[in-house]
């Protein structure tokens, strides 16, 4: 399971007992583009030791925008980033999870939408999105990313919203970086999109394959595994560019800069949320590949909406996505690191807060019904 460090109110005894052998962390308190010392890793690896878990995936280590816009200090942030690379595999990690989203990482509009048994989901809600854009955001040129019939729609949703819905919206998607409790001001969100102004998709691209072509040598020198996680609704946000979203987008990373080190965090949920990604093909493909996984389902309807759906239901069939991962796992022989990804807030957690999304007890359900089809599969056919 993910545990966001010792600030988390998930402690570490809550994961052993949620069965988990393995911990995915990172560490939130040091600045994008700064280096991750030695010690700092090592202290942090024996917390969880101490707890009786190991710690072999970080998640994430986080590329800087510098790096993705390819401006200010993005040379320096990428020799630093190496060396941090370089500290980690020297404390025996293995694998380093990281994203290419521009400015926000995942993007929800409600993170405590009420599903009909009293349990809380996360949600995206295109119409609500669309009125944040335009009505409360006021991104200048947003009108151009909707049709006409969809701002008619998002307008009429905007004025039955109450003021305490405007703000929870507002506060949702300009949520910080996981991990962080701060969010954006609507002036800092609107300065950090226009420094994107010049930089389109294509041209994201350029920079994550020449961040890749840096520092996947490096990876690989050092042997460990680079995996990128595909972008949070797959499709662009706010007129930024997202580059790691696709079938095709997937196939272009791993192509530019072919290497063992160089692949996937592949997460069911994201790529899930497009209609047009059929995962288990995705898993067959890529399976060399990928090197983390996070099993999550999502459930769409035909208006752009999806809910986080219980792990097993939803629109991703998670019996065949683990069967073939076990077939990947028996091929390459290995186990590759899971963890289930996000959970319902049900029972006691309804009564806590937690980083939205990381609640103990929805994740623990998740797991355990992620690991018995596990061991269903394994007793019966592989
Ligand atoms: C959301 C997470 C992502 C992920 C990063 C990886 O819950 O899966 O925030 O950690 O995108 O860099």
């Amino acid at each position: 399971m993910r545990w966001f460090g010792p600030n988390d109110p998930v402690s570490l005894p809550d994961i052993r007992q949620a069965g988990c052998e393995g911990v995915v962390t990172a560490l939130h308190h040091i600045p994008v583009g700064e280096v991750w010392p030695i010690d700092e890793i090592n202290k942090r690896k024996k917390l969880i030791e101490d707890a009786g878990m190991t710690w072999t995936v970080i998640e994430s280590l986080p590329v800087s925008e510098d790096i993705k816009k390819q401006n200010g200090n993005y040379r320096k942030h990428i020799e630093n980033y190496k060396l941090s690379l370089r500290n980690i595999a020297s404390c025996g990690l293995k694998v380093v999870t990281y994203n290419f989203m521009p400015v926000l990482d995942w993007l929800r509009t409600d993170v405590s939408y009420t599903l009909p048994d009293g349990s809380k989901a996360l949600y995206f809600e295109r119409l609500a999105f669309v009125a944040f854009d335009l009505f409360l955001l006021k991104r200048s040129g947003a009108e151009k990313d909707y049709t006409a019939k969809e701002i008619e729609k998002a307008k009429k949703r905007f004025s039955l919203m109450k003021e305490d819905e405007k703000e929870n919206l507002s506060r949702n998607i300009m949520l910080g970086l996981p991990g962080s409790d701060e969010a954006f001001t609507p002036e800092q969100l609107l300065t950090s999109l226009k420094s994107y102004q010049d930089i389109n998709a294509a041209k994201l691209k350029q920079h994550l394959y020449y961040f890749l072509k840096q520092v996947v040598p490096v990876a690989e020198e050092y042997g460990l595994r680079m995996a990128i996680h595909p972008d949070d609704p797959p499709y662009s946000v706010l007129g930024l560019p997202r580059v790691v979203s696709t079938e095709q987008d997937a196939a272009d990373i791993i192509n530019a800069a072919p290497s063992p080190a160089n692949g996937l965090c592949f997460c069911t949920g994201s790529f899930g949320a497009r209609a047009d990604n059929d995962i288990v093909k995705m898993l067959k493909q890529f399976g060399d590949s990928i090197h983390f996984l996070h099993l999550r389902n999502t459930k769409r309807d035909g208006e752009g909406n999806f809910y986080e759906a219980d792990h097993l239901t939803g629109d991703t069939d998670m019996v065949e996505v683990i069967k073939e991962i076990l077939l990947i796992q028996k091929r390459r022989n290995i186990s590759i690191p899971m963890r289930p990804d996000h959970g319902h807030q049900i029972l006691d957690d309804l009564k806590k807060k937690t980083y939205p999304g990381y609640s103990a007890i929805g994740r623990l359900k998740g797991l355990a019904e992620l690991r018995g089809v596990e061991y269903a599969i394994n007793k019966s056919i592989v």
